[in-house]
């Protein structure tokens, strides 16, 4: 397997989580998001994915963008250890959860966008840091809410075990401190995080750990 992969992206850090969890090896093709402009908007990525973002999962030939379906496509084929837990409802949740962060929080402060909200409106880097702040502390607060609010809660966002809900909320802590937020507000994601992090599929996914890593 190929993971098209920035060492500081997001989405990638979610892929490379979920691959280390089911113990897949891959190789990885690094995309500097801002060298050149972006090497995501080269034609020959372009042509990879038109989409332009990372990452990228190429299997047998296969193309697969976007990362929840990336990992929910692994899920599928390498069963073990699930990402989501079988009840139906039980389900519902982590999946929430994780698109708690994958749908609200990430696209509003992504790359594209504070580029966007900068060069558009005119705005400063302080401003920017602001923008991204703001909606980072609106997802982490909400999401905070929820997991202490479930009954099946221990140790990690749901139950015993990661699932797609910590390889959705780990990343986004990295993002979190980048733009400034006071995680300290959020004492049981801080202990969710220390918990993932004690796992080397965690831990070895980390961007500072990655061979592309600044
Ligand atoms: N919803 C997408 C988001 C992918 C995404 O936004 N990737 C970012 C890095 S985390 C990216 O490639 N940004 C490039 C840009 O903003 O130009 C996913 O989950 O894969």
């Amino acid at each position: 397997m190929k993971l098209y992969t920035f060492f500081r992206s997001s989405a990638s850090y979610r892929v490379r989580i979920a691959l280390n969890l089911k113990g897949i090896t891959y190789e990885q093709v690094p995309i500097h998001l801002r060298r050149g402009g972006g090497e995501q908007f080269s034609a020959a990525y372009r042509a990879i994915n038109p989409q332009a973002l990372v990452p990228v999962l190429e299997d047998n030939g296969r193309i697969l963008t976007q990362s929840l379906a990336i990992i929910e496509y692994l899920d599928e084929k390498y069963p073990n250890p699930p990402l989501v837990p079988k009840d139906p409802a039980d389900k519902a949740l982590v999946r929430s959860l994780a698109l708690g962060i994958a749908c609200e929080v990430h696209p509003i402060q992504n790359l594209r966008v504070l580029k966007h909200v900068k060069a558009a409106y005119n705005q400063t880097d302080e401003q920017v840091n602001q923008w991204a702040q703001h909606w980072i502390d609106l997802g982490l607060a909400a999401l905070q809410e929820m997991i202490v609010a479930q009954p099946k809660r221990s140790g990690f966002c749901f139950g015993a075990a990661p699932t797609l809900a910590d390889i959705c909320l780990i990343p986004q802590l990295g993002n979190a401190r980048r733009y400034g937020c006071d995680l300290s507000k959020y004492p049981a994601i801080l202990e969710i995080e220390r918990n993932c992090n004690a796992l080397p599929a965690f831990a070895n996914a980390a961007p500072e750990k990655q061979p592309d890593a600044e």
